[in-house]
């Protein structure tokens, strides 16, 4: 086989709402809606420096059907500036911006290919320094928002060609439920027709399912939300004179999103808990100083500050300040090593000694022991929740909320009751007051946004 390099990127997104963050200044939002632009521009960078030959990009360019003008025209300006370069570019669209989606008529320019919904057709990608034949290109779009098939299963080898082939998939290998079930295939069927590299989109979490074939995630550009944490990026694949590849990542996300721990274990008072916290901001800063980034600090362990947090609302009072110190640097178009907390979760109880607690002759220590009984049992927790809810229920739009609940986010519920009323009773049952208006809460960004 002829050597050459190709980009392979997936799931773009361009001009995401990021809907999941809540209160947010004009001047971070801004920075956020153009942190997909940013990491397209980066893109067409790592294309040029690498002298790539060619680009594939595995569906979801769009983040709706319905796609910005400005989503687009700036997608229309970074093809023609990779058409400048004589960087051709073979493209499909996914679940997120399929061919029925109301967008400009225009056709593409002569370097770009865009694949139909029709079987895969055969595409030749060109090396940029001698024009020879390298690869042969495939891909398949989805004509509607929603392909159950398994379109994988339509793709064959161009018979008679020894050329490395390449396919673009947008869809869901090996059936990660954790994700609609978008045109399923397994790694077998993959592995069975034949090809070379399979380009895939869909999930974002960056990926190699398998060396060779290549069967490749290379995740999103830019994490929007919680729930898509770490570098973001794209694959520049080099094929050799054997067909073997090698994958180099890049970086290509302006805002980078985090989870990070901290424990209360040990912290004796307020001040030393919110210097816990400054600390881990500071780090935050000192790991990525070259963009922003945005973080939930889970709060865990078991501790006396537990109370601050439950009953205090200190976690609040923190979030609005450290929101307001970062506010300032956003106005003052500091963005570059920023760090926006987004919430607290605080799963974090008090210093407690539970197995004296649940022998315990007491309401407390029933309390324990029924919850315990209920985490061991799933239809016993569900009569226990059935039951918490009912008045809830009588309300038609909370109980189709309600309806979907799953069972991770019951024993969740469960879990934080119990720690609840340990830090409510724990000490005192005789404070009926305080049990009356519970304190809980749970500062800033929901838990499970989508
Ligand atoms: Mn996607």
């Amino acid at each position: 086989m002829i050597p050459f390099r190709f980009l392979h990127a997936a799931d773009l997104h361009l001009d995401s709402r990021f809907i999941g963050l809540a209160h947010i200044p004009p001047s971070v939002r801004s920075y956020l809606k153009e942190s997909t632009f940013a990491a397209l521009g980066r893109l067409v960078g790592v294309a040029v420096q690498e002298k790539v030959d060619f680009v594939v990009i595995s569906g979801d360019i769009y983040d709706i059907s319905d796609a910005s003008l400005q989503g687009q025209l700036r997608f229309q300006e970074a093809l023609q500036e990779l058409g400048r370069h004589d960087i051709g570019v073979f493209l499909i669209h996914g679940n997120h911006d399929p061919l029925d989606g109301p967008r400009l008529t225009s056709e593409p320019p002569k370097h770009v290919t865009v694949f139909g919904s029709e079987e895969p057709v055969h595409a030749v990608g060109y090396r940029r320094s001698d024009g020879k034949e390298v690869a042969i290109v495939s891909g398949i779009s989805y004509p509607t928002a929603k392909v159950t098939e398994n379109t994988a299963l339509t793709f064959h080898r161009k018979q008679g060609s020894s050329l490395f082939h390449i396919a673009l998939l947008h869809g869901n290998v090996d059936g990660d439920l954790q994700h609609e079930t978008y045109s399923p295939c397994t790694r077998r069927d993959l592995i069975e027709r034949g090809y070379d590299y399979w380009a895939l989109g869909h999930i974002h979490t960056r990926s190699i399912l398998l060396e060779r074939p290549a069967i490749v995630y290379p995740g999103n550009i830019q994490g929007r939300s919680i729930k898509e944490t770490g570098p973001k990026g794209c694959y520049v694949v080099d094929v050799d004179e054997e067909g073997g590849t090698t994958l180099h990542f890049h970086e290509l996300d302006s805002v980078r999103w985090w989870v990070k721990e901290i424990s209360i274990e040990g912290l004796s008072n307020e001040a030393e808990w919110i210097e816990a916290v400054e600390r881990a901001v500071e780090e935050i800063r000192e790991m990525h100083p070259q963009a922003m980034s945005v973080v939930r600090f889970r709060l865990t362990g078991r501790g006396n500050v537990h109370r601050l947090l439950a009953e205090k609302g200190a976690a609040e009072d923190l979030l609005a300040e450290l929101q307001r110190r970062e506010t300032m640097l956003a106005e003052r178009q500091e963005y570059n090593g920023l760090v926006w907390t987004e919430g607290f979760a605080v799963e974090s109880g008090l210093a407690i000694d539970r197995e004296q607690l649940l022998l315990e002759d007491s309401f407390l220590g029933e309390m324990l022991r029924i919850a315990m009984r209920s985490e061991n049992n799933p239809s016993e927790l569900d009569d226990l929740i059935n039951t918490a809810l009912q008045p809830l229920m009588e309300n038609q739009e909370l109980r189709k909320l309600l309806s979907s609940v799953g069972a991770d986010e019951k024993l969740d519920w469960l879990r934080q009751a119990a720690e609840l009323g340990v830090t409510l009773l724990n000490g005192r049952e005789d404070s009926a007051e305080e049990v009356a208006n519970p304190p809980y809460r749970q500062a800033g960004g929901q838990k499970d946004e989508h």
